[in-house]
This record gives C-alpha cells, structure tokens and sequence, in this order.
C-alpha cells in the first residue's frame, strides 16, 4: 500500500517540477550560475560557507552535548538528541547521533546566513521555501550507514550539510549523492515499483541507480553541500576511528499543489513557532 502512496506521491511531484520548469530568476551572476548546477545536478558544493571559527564553535558544542547525554532524549529547550538504533548495532545507522533542532541549544547557528540559499531554491523552484529545522548529525566510526534512498517523495526536501570537520576522503563517511536522479527518474519509480515485493527494504530504499553518476561530496571544514533529498543519496559508511560532524539546514519546497503529509505539517508549525519567539 506505501509503495502505490509513493508512486502516486511523485508522480504528482513530477507534475509539479513540470510546471515550475522554467521559473523566472534573480541575483547576482553568481548566485545565477550555482542556481542553474543545482537544478541539473541536485547538488552542488559552495566552499568556505562558514568560517573556521564558526565552524569549531559549532562543533564543540555538538560534541559536548553528546557527552552529556550518552543515551536519546529530549531536552526541556525542544533540541532532541536521537541515538539511532541505539539498542539494535545491527540495524542500519546504529549509533549514528542526530540532533534535532540544535538551534535551541547552540543560539551561534544564527550567525549563519541563508538567505542566498534561499534565493538560490527560489530561483530553480519558483515556489515558496520554508526554513524547517536545523540538525546536527555526529558520526563516529559509524559502519553500517543506511543504503541509498531517497527521504520522501513529496513535498521537496533540500537539506544543507555544512561540514564542521574536514571530510578529506571516503574513510570519514562523506554525503554521497547519485546525480540528476532528483526528478523525472527512471531509477525512482522503479525501486518505489520492486520495493513492494522486497518486505526486507524499506518503501524508499534505492538498491538500483546509475553508478556513474555517483558523487561523493568529500569537502572541508565550513563547505556547505546542498542537494534535493528527493534524489538518490546515502551517508557512506566509516572506517573505525574517524569522526564526521555536519550540521544541516531543511528547506521545504511548498507549493499550493503539494500534498503535505503530517511530519511536514508538524515541521512547518514548529519552524513558525520557532520564528515568532
Ligand atoms: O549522513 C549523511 O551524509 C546523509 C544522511 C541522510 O541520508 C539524510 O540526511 O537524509
């Protein structure tokens, strides 16, 4: 029954991404350009987005909070600190640290300015774009990373990952992205179609895509990789020993046809709270 939901879920999706083909543009020459490569590719690496001390600040809270609370919880500030499958190390992204709404417990993450990714995702959507949450994710030698999937297929999700360590190579888990699956995807609608007769996949794993398309976004402290989550992508998987930390910035693309499932309802009302305070 997921599998039918989805498939009817993006097929919508692909209408609307037809419709807003084209959208009128704004900005500088080179807010133009990084506009047009995230539009073909689905992602794109702008270096140097924060500065070093920004970026050391940021992580060493990260870092001090987890040893705080080695266990998941929430916080009386709203931030939540999710071990994945903390009781289940077999289980995919077992001890992976995601922390919801880091803002709250970190008020730096402010100094951050989004507002040419903004009208970046204005430019090659031509929709609203809602800031939803901020998330921090502390990977430590995690090994057994989630395979390549995609987040949902609608509305569209662009997640900015800026990393707050450097990524130099494969070892330390980059975000790994499959170019150009972002719509209108063959490969998609295919895994969506196989997954109903795989009961051991989840309804939006992507165990099929074009290998040569693959990007893995090594990068360094400060770059920021942006991509639509509505494309093919994983985090890889650690060697032991290394560390990757990345804070992340969700943007929810809304359009007046969207259907808005309750978790993107729920984001929405909490960012808006958020905002007023
Ligand atoms: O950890 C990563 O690099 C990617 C995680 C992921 O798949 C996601 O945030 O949707």
């Amino acid at each position: 029954m997921q599998g039918i939901k989805n498939i009817v879920s993006l097929l919508w999706q692909d209408f609307i991404n037809l419709l807003h083909i084209s959208p009128r543009k704004s900005g500088s020459d080179e807010i133009l350009s990084l506009s047009k490569q995230l539009n073909q590719d689905g992602i794109l690496r702008i270096p140097e987005f924060i500065d070093d001390t920004l970026a050391d600040h940021i992580r060493s809270e990260v870092e001090a909070l987890a040893d705080k609370h080695p266990r998941s919880t929430a916080l009386e500030n709203g931030t939540t600190l999710n071990y994945r499958n903390q009781d289940n190390p077999d289980r995919s992204d077992a001890g992976m640290l995601d922390i919801g709404y880091i803002e709250h417990s970190i008020p730096e993450i402010s100094q951050i300015d989004q507002s040419d990714l903004i009208q970046i995702l204005q430019n090659i959507t031509g929709q609203e774009i809602i800031p939803i949450k901020v998330n921090a994710y502390l990977n430590r030698g995690i090994k057994n990373t989630r395979m390549y999937h995609v987040d949902n297929t609608q509305p569209v999700i662009y997640k900015a990952f800026i990393y707050l360590t450097d990524v130099p190579n494969t070892d330390y888990g980059p975000y790994s992205f499959v170019k150009r699956s972002h719509r209108f995807s063959g490969a998609i609608y295919w895994n969506l179609f196989m997954n109903m007769f795989r009961p051991s996949l989840n309804s939006t794993d992507m165990p099929v895509y074009n290998k040569r398309q693959v990007m893995h976004a090594i990068g360094k402290k400060g770059d920021l990789i942006i991509s639509n989550q509505n494309g093919i992508h994983r985090g890889l998987p650690q060697k032991d020993g290394k560390k990757r930390v990345v804070l992340i910035l969700s943007f929810m693309v809304k359009s007046k046809l969207s259907y808005l499932h309750k978790a993107a309802k729920e984001n929405i009302a909490k960012s808006k709270a958020y905002a007023m305070q």
